[in-house]
């Protein structure tokens, strides 16, 4: 089932109804002159279309204190590069600056925009704001973290394409990478990002159905550190003082685990199997160290980049996928191969071994009402 995007007001960057008014008479004007001439002279071209003016769309992210929104936001560029639109960039503070989010959504209302691209910090409490966007006749797109369908639906916020990665599956696979030759009781934990946040909700689920299949794996902990690094540092170190025998962590971001790695180096402790997810560079390089297991690509710049040319696809009126999940790859030490060092030369070390991707998940395409 593909939207077709009717926003629920005429959207801001359209001529105005006036406007076309006065474009239908000349175009009957025309149509009678060339009626009457059409004898005597050959036909000419149509009334030539409006030139549109450049919508402006907002990319509306969480927070740049994690790269992974900066990746987004270069996506988000490329798009506004390769069309004709302006691109707005807003943030809030924090991982858990829901109110700041809800508060940009609604300047953004007030500024006008034609489109919100937006990657929600929470899955519900942005929801009758994004509503009070479409109401106004501004489109929006939903990217990375999945609004609740079920409220959604009960506040009437209908016909907001999705584009996202399967979560769960990319949780699944990565931690598969360290549970696989597990033949010994193993204690496992988890350290999740906010609760009720869908992806994150989705990566737990993920990662227990991958712990769960292997019967010598036991899960003693788990707890959330809201997406955060210093939070990942202190929550893994309550997690180790109060289980010493934890082997497996499985972090349900990257900046999460960057914070766990960081206590286990204070702490000394090796030999313990993180897995994290978003694929920043600092956890690339931490994998190459031996100190990070695996983490997820789950291309940022590619989400950000699909969110505005879907804005401006169904500003011009196209018909957009309800779902698009982009391919998620799992990175491991192995995939990466050898460190390319600071600056390869054309002589310099290989390129790394190709990633294997996971095949994109594309279910069936779901009406929204
Ligand atoms: C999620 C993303 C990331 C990220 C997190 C932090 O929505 O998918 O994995 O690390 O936001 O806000």
């Amino acid at each position: 089932m593909k939207h077709r995007f009717a926003p629920a007001r005429r959207p801001h960057w359209r001529a105005s109804p006036t406007l076309s008014l006065g474009r239908g008479l000349a175009a009957i004007l025309m149509l009678w002159l060339l009626a009457a001439c059409e004898d005597t002279a050959p036909p000419t071209a149509a009334v030539p279309a409006p030139l549109p003016e450049r919508p402006r769309i907002a990319l509306v992210m969480k927070t740049l204190t994690n790269p992974f929104f900066i990746e987004m936001e270069k996506g988000a560029r490329r798009a506004e590069q390769e069309l004709s639109l302006e691109l707005l960039v807003r943030t809030a503070a924090q991982e858990t600056s829901i109110e700041q989010q809800i508060g940009i959504v609604d300047q953004l209302i007030r500024d006008r925009v034609a489109a919100i691209v937006i990657a929600p910090g929470d899955s519900v409490e942005l929801i009758p704001v994004l509503k009070k966007a479409q109401d106004a006749g501004v489109l929006v797109v939903n990217i990375d973290n999945r609004l609740n369908p079920e409220l959604s639906r009960k506040v009437g916020l209908f016909g907001v394409p999705f584009i996202s990665v399967d979560n769960e599956a990319g949780a699944y696979a990565a931690v598969r990478t360290v549970t696989a030759g597990v033949a010994r009781p193993t204690a496992a934990a988890l350290i999740e990002g906010i609760r009720g946040a869908a992806n994150a909700e989705d990566r737990k689920r993920g990662a227990l159905r991958a712990l769960a299949e292997n019967p010598h794996i036991r899960v003693v902990a788990q707890e959330s550190a809201n997406w955060k690094v210093d939070e990942g540092l202190t929550v893994a170190e309550g997690l180790f003082q109060r289980h010493p025998d934890l082997e497996i962590l499985f972090c349900a971001n990257d900046m999460m685990a960057i914070g766990a790695i960081k206590y286990l180096a204070s702490a000394g402790r090796d030999g313990v199997r993180v897995v994290g997810f978003d694929a920043l560079e600092q956890a690339r390089a931490a994998v190459r160290a031996g100190r990070l297991a695996a983490t997820v690509d789950q291309q940022a710049a590619e989400q950000g980049y699909l969110g505005v040319v879907y804005a401006v696809k169904a500003l011009n009126g196209g018909t957009l996928p309800a779902e698009t999940l982009v391919e998620t790859r799992v990175i491991t030490a192995a995939t990466l191969g050898p460190d390319p060092g600071p600056a390869p030369g054309p002589a310099g070390p290989q390129p790394p071994a190709a990633e294997p991707a996971l095949p994109a998940h594309q279910p069936p395409a779901r009406p929204s009402r």
